[in-house]
């Protein structure tokens, strides 16, 4: 049974002018569809292809390098696009807007450090908000295609919104303009979405 690539669920030009069409076309068709077509090759055969990824990830250690790069690379990006939408709006669930406020005092708060964290990530990879087990809120960031459900994580815990800062996610309108791509994500973010998972 291999994975297969999800749809985005809106058109490629739909976050304009906050993501562009060209960039959301190349990283989903191509990035993401490379990322998957490695991790399938690189569990065919094995007892990998009747998990699921968090029980990969869990053990992740145990496998090779193309495990962990392209599983994550496709989980990763899976979750990514789950947290972008058109119809982005600031009604917070009551429940996950209270529990940020608990956790990091207001929602501006919350971006704050999640941005900075997204910045400053040193070459590749993601920016994370995690529930860990306790329920506590977390913001942390992992380098590569490592994300928080591995064993190898410094920090563990269920992702309920991400970014991808890889050049690929940003550079064509972006540039080397890291920062301003993360302040356009919060146009396009889907606290539907974060609150969902927030409550599983
Ligand atoms: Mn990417």
């Amino acid at each position: 049974m291999a994975f297969k690539l999800p749809e985005l669920g809106f058109d490629y030009d739909a976050l304009e002018p906050y993501i562009d069409a060209q960039t959301m076309e190349i990283h989903h068709s191509k990035h993401h569809a490379g990322y998957l077509k490695k991790f399938n090759a690189a569990i065919e055969g094995t007892e990998l292809e009747e998990m699921k990824p968090s029980d990969i990830f869990a053990e992740v250690s145990k496998y090779n390098d193309a495990v962990r790069n392209n599983g994550g690379g496709f989980f990763n990006h899976a979750l990514f696009w789950k947290f972008l939408t058109p119809n982005a709006h600031e009604n917070l669930d009551k429940d996950l807007a209270d529990a940020i406020t608990k956790y990091f005092g207001s929602l501006e708060n919350l971006k704050e450090e999640f941005s900075n964290a997204a910045a400053t990530q040193f070459g590749s990879g993601w920016a994370w908000l995690l529930k860990k087990d306790d329920g506590e809120l977390v913001v942390t960031s992992s380098p590569n295609q490592d994300n928080p459900l591995m064993d190898i994580a410094p920090i563990k815990g269920t992702p309920i919104l991400c970014i991808d800062v890889w050049e690929h996610a940003y550079y064509l309108k972006y540039q080397n303009k890291r920062p301003d791509y993360i302040q356009a994500f919060w146009k396009v973010v889907n606290w539907d979405k974060v609150a969902e998972l927030y409550h599983k």
